[in-house]
């Protein structure tokens, strides 16, 4: 696709908890997280940035249980499950997103309660790739913001993951990205 600066990967919550072992996982997370491995370096080699955000949720948080919210508690800020997945290794000059970090709050968007969007303005960013877990929360999420925004925005999509709380959620996530005008692309493509 001929990469430039004026692309970025968003490499979405590829943490522990989302992966098998976790507390919330993807069956297929350690294969993400090896793919963006690759992805990473094949992006930032041809100049385009790249960005990891991170669920990042103090302990009690208003989306776990203990709390009345729907999820085991997850990411705890500090935790081993919060922490990037150990195959996820990244480029120099990478960028780290935190987000979920408000009580209140619970941002599944990469763009919510963080300073995406502002580093990605700045950085003269104009369009995003976007992949990582969950398929059916944070990149869902983050892919309707960037298109919301005004990003042109790409679905990686050998490089996803649902949780599949009812089954079929995950595809039916990725009708709702296209729906919005994202495209689905693979990494190979991508980098091609
Ligand atoms: C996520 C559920 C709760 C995600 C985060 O990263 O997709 N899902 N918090
Ligand atoms: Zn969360």
């Amino acid at each position: 696709m001929n990469l430039t600066a004026q692309d970025a990967l968003v490499i979405v919550d590829v943490q522990n908890d989302f992966c098998p072992g976790g507390s919330l996982a993807v069956v297929t997370g350690d294969e993400v997280a090896r793919t963006m491995t690759r992805a990473a370096a094949a992006f930032s080699q041809q100049g385009a940035r790249v960005y990891a955000t991170q669920d990042w949720h103090p302990a009690g948080h208003s989306s776990f249980q203990e709390s009345g919210g729907p999820w085991p508690p997850h990411c705890v800020q500090g935790s081993h499950g919060a922490e990037l997945h150990p195959e996820l290794d990244l480029p120099d000059g990478h960028e780290i997103i935190k987000k979920g970090s408000d009580p209140a709050v619970d941002a599944y968007s990469g763009f919510l309660d963080s300073d995406l969007e502002a580093q990605l303005k700045t950085s003269g960013v104009t369009r995003v790739f976007v992949g990582g877990l969950a398929t059916d929360y944070c990149v869902l999420n983050t892919v309707l913001d960037a298109r919301q925004l005004g990003f042109e925005t790409y679905l990686l999509s050998d490089a996803i993951g649902a949780v599949d709380v009812e089954p079929g959620d995950g595809d039916r996530a990725i009708e709702q990205m296209l729906d919005a005008g994202a495209t689905a692309i693979t990494i190979g493509d991508a980098v091609a």
